[in-house]
């Protein structure tokens, strides 16, 4: 690149994303003088000094900053070392991350034990098979027993896993391979209880008391795998008991889904509880009569975030956008109410809310914000609750003003639970991960990596994630997704069998001749966990190692913003994986901490957690890693390539 080229590359402002419809949007609200997280990024220049680490502000006697000549040689008033300072800012982050969707776990579990004491009539045990498979994990009898009594053991015990009273250990570290069980015994990393595991990490990162980097940061993967094998795994399978395991579906994304002539009702947030009543609701033919006798066509909901992510799983409902798209789709003026409950709700919507006719209605007794209309979500009476909420939003319908719907969506396939994957390689009678094991093996399928996590308006949004896609399955590498980047891709057309097209000859066999799209949605940030039980599987199925650390695989989270990203890639690597975070390393001046989650955490637990902001070598790093695996099982030698006949495809 010549030297003009570089200035002008400098002087040329940073986009600010890749989708169409998010543009339109941004232009809007230009040209009516409104401002937008992606317009506020560029006017908050992050701390430098915080943001790579050198910051502590845990005590009064500070905040110290360890900065300026010989800044890695200096410590805090206190003493504290930057090695100290990264690992209880990871620690605490982590901690933060798992509270956040432990306490979602938690509340999936109160509501299970209401149902099956009969005290939440709207709901009901969709899926007993798996309530079965799940108190047999437990150790819970089921024979001859009412489905209800089982329901409310299985929600007993899940709470027990919350409060730390289930016994030493978690109830789901047995699904883990035996070698990654013994692996945190030897360290004690097994985490004895959601709740006692961050109360824990709370604790010793207060200033004197663990000092310790590598002790510190065994604390912070011992709480992630509360949440990994623990609360958002807890998370996931009770929701699936409750409302139904995923199976594949059709749908759309992007602000295109909205509806001109419609009363447009957005969730937004992350527990399906409420938004499963607010599905049940819009669909209400009194409530759809209603809509029409205030001139609406009807009613249309969307999501936004991992609400939009339980609603589409399940039921097909599509999502308007991820993260950054949160205020955008109330610039577009057509939205008439938007419900959120908690996380990733940006505060910035109440008086951008106000500018249009759109309805704030927060509905957790855990989150108020001021400006919203608050209506408290209460199980006993979900679905009364519900269609109040979808009443008030279809009588705001006669308020709006000037409508902009960009026309812009992607089509989609999403509902990729574990159970669904392993159904659809194995079919009904010998459902089984064997097919996708032997076509890692004969090297159809080099490996699978999961990109996963938010946006960032740090960085361009979508960009790395759609990138990441297209070059991993052109290197016939499985894809799986969850969170917002499963919007992104959705948005940009690549969750459909068609993407197919543009993956490598060894994976686009194993799709056509499976019927499957080469990226795969599996669900929402807490449906990570659903990640981890398919490693469990792959490696129990053989052929691959005896642990997850010896499979091809890796995750990348290329847009993280939040802690819950953290404490996920914290549970992966703990659990095996290679893992890749974008955007900025946040401890990254704290180079013994960077040390110990990367050379440290391969040693000890066969993963890492590493920060890379730039998506080739993000690229060139879990593509040499999936590859050195290969190499240690000894399938890296390249196979004659022998195409799909009947036969084979009759075998798959
Ligand atoms: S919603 S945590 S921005 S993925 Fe789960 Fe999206 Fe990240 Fe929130």
């Amino acid at each position: 690149m010549s030297d003009s080229d570089e200035t002008k590359k400098k002087a040329e402002p940073r986009k600010k994303t890749i989708d169409p419809a998010a543009l339109e949007m941004l232009g809007r609200a230009e040209a009516a003088g409104i401002g937008t997280v992606f317009s506020r990024v560029d006017e908050m220049k992050p701390c430098p000094i915080g943001a790579s680490g050198s910051c502590c502000q845990l005590c009064a006697m500070g905040p110290c900053r360890l900065v300026g000549k010989g800044a890695a040689e200096k410590t805090g008033i206190c003493g504290a070392t930057h090695a100290t300072i990264g690992a209880r800012y990871m620690t605490r982050a982590i901690a933060g991350g798992v509270a956040a969707h432990s306490d979602h776990g938690r509340d999936i579990a109160r509501t299970l034990l209401a149902v099956a004491k009969g005290h939440a009539g709207s709901y009901q045990v969709k899926d007993t098979d798996k309530l079965y498979r799940v108190a047999a994990i437990m150790h819970i009898a089921t024979e001859g027993r009412d489905v209800n009594d089982v329901a409310a053991e299985v929600a007993q015990r899940a709470l027990d896993n919350f409060n730390g009273t289930a016994g030493d250990e978690l109830s789901y570290v047995s699904r883990a391979p035996a070698k990654r069980q013994a692996i945190w015994r030897k360290y004690g990393l097994v985490p004895r209880g959601v709740d006692r595991e961050v109360v824990e990490s709370m604790h010793r990162t207060n200033v004197g008391v663990d000092q310790d980097a590598e002790h510190l940061l065994d604390q912070g993967m011992r709480t992630s795998l509360a949440d990994g094998w623990g609360g958002a795994m807890l998370a996931t399978d009770l929701s699936d008991i409750l409302f139904g395991t995923p199976k594949p579906l059709v749908s759309q994304a992007n602000l295109g889904v909205l509806k001109k002539d419609e009363v447009n009702i957005i969730v937004h947030g992350h527990e399906p509880t409420l938004s499963e009543m607010i599905v049940a609701a819009a669909q209400d033919p009194e409530l759809v009569e209603y809509a029409k006798s205030k001139g609406a066509a009807g009613i249309n909901l969307a999501g936004i975030c991992c609400t939009a992510n339980e609603v589409l799983m399940r039921h097909g409902i599509p999502p308007a956008g991820n993260f950054l798209h949160q205020e955008l789709a109330i610039i577009t003026g057509a939205v008439e109410g938007m419900i959120v409950d908690v996380q990733c709700v940006l505060q910035a919507l109440s008086p951008l809310a106000q500018k249009f006719h759109t309805k704030l209605i927060t509905t957790s007794p855990k989150a108020k914000i001021p400006g919203a209309t608050h209506l408290e979500f209460d199980e006993t009476r979900a679905l009364e609750t519900a269609k109040e909420i979808v009443r008030m939003c279809i009588d705001n319908f006669q308020n709006r003003g000037d409508v902009a719907i960009p026309d812009y969506t992607g089509d989609l396939v999403a509902g990729f639970s574990h159970e669904y994957i392993n159904y659809m390689l194995g079919g009904r009678y010998r459902a089984s991960f064997r097919p996708l094991n032997d076509n890692i093996i004969n090297g159809r399928i080099q490996g699978a990596v999961a990109i996963v996590g938010c946006n960032n308006p740090r960085v361009t949004q979508d960009e790395g994630i759609v990138y990441l896609v297209h070059e991993l399955i052109k290197r016939d590498i499985l894809v799986v997704q969850t969170g917002c980047a499963a919007h992104a891709s959705g948005k940009h057309g690549l969750l459909t069998p068609e993407t197919m097209q543009i993956a490598g000859d060894g994976l686009r066999e194993v799709c056509e001749a499976v019927g499957m799209p080469p990226v795969l949605h599996l669900g929402s940030c807490v449906d990570n966990s659903r990640i981890m039980t398919i490693l469990s599987q792959v490696v129990e199925e053989g052929g691959l190692g005896d642990d997850i650390s010896d499979l091809p695989v890796a995750a990348i989270c290329p847009e993280y913003y939040c802690e819950k990203a953290l404490a996920i890639g914290t549970y992966a690597a703990a659990s095996g994986v290679f893992v890749v975070f974008g955007v900025r390393n946040p401890v990254a001046d704290c180079t013994e901490v960077v040390d110990i989650m990367s050379n440290g955490w391969e040693q000890k637990v066969g993963g890492q957690l590493v920060f890379e902001p730039d998506y080739e070598k993000i690229l060139e790093m879990v593509t040499g890693r999936i590859q050195a695996k290969r190499q240690a099982l000894g399938i890296h030698e390249e196979k004659e390539r022998v195409l799909f006949d009947m036969a084979a495809r009759r075998e798959l």
